[in-house]
């Protein structure tokens, strides 16, 4: 079984000192680093937004960061403004090891937000990771990064609805955990069939 580590988003505003910070965001980039060379194959996402982007609080003047916001699709929070194309806060934290095989971006069209490394929060608009994956002949994925309540969740439960046989090695993740959203993740996430490891 060809065997991936998709590592999700280790970027800059996502560490500590970024604009939508982690606690401990940077303390994962050692052991993801240290997994590399145990894989097939090692893919990476990059959270890429245009600025302005509609999942951005400054875009809802009367909205601040971790409210709500209804979005055509469904409910959405704003955040931050983070990741901004070609900023340093969208770029990779320096220490990480990025000569992996693919890096894939989502989050670049400003209507819709896309936490999953398969599909945008519309549920519906793929981001081409599956096509990659079956042509390569990948099955089995592991993820490890950030965050993991969101985009590590979101792209487990849909890897795993997907056919894949997912893991997340959790002590290789960081999550933001606003009001039990880590504690729900994880329901989610073994619900939907996805491996919890440490
Ligand atoms: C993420 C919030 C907004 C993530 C990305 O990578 O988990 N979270 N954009
Ligand atoms: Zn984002």
């Amino acid at each position: 079984m060809t065997h991936a580590l998709l590592v999700i988003d280790v970027q800059n505003d996502f560490c500590p000192g970024g604009a939508l910070a982690v606690a401990g965001g940077d303390q994962i980039v050692a052991p993801i680093n240290a997994m590399m060379g145990r894989f097939d194959a090692v893919i990476l996402t990059q959270d890429w937004h245009p600025a302005g982007h509609s999942s951005f609080a400054s875009s809802h003047p009367d909205k601040a960061p971790f409210e709500m916001t209804e979005m055509p699709y469904g409910p959405q929070v704003l955040w931050p403004d983070h990741c901004v194309q070609g900023t340093d806060g969208a770029g990779f934290h320096p220490d990480l090891r990025t000569d992996g095989d693919l890096i894939i971006r989502k989050g670049f069209r400003s209507a819709i937000d896309s936490y999953s490394a398969f599909f945008e929060n519309d549920r519906a608009t793929p981001t081409g990771l599956k096509g990659y994956l079956d042509t390569r002949g990948i099955s089995k994925l592991t993820l490890v990064g950030l965050a993991t309540d969101f985009c590590v969740h979101y792209s487990a439960v849909d890897a795993a609805k997907l056919g894949f046989d997912v893991t997340v090695v959790q002590s290789a993740c960081r999550a933001i955990d606003m009001e039990g959203s880590l504690a729900a993740a994880q329901q989610a996430m073994q619900a939907a069939g996805v491996t919890l490891a440490d």
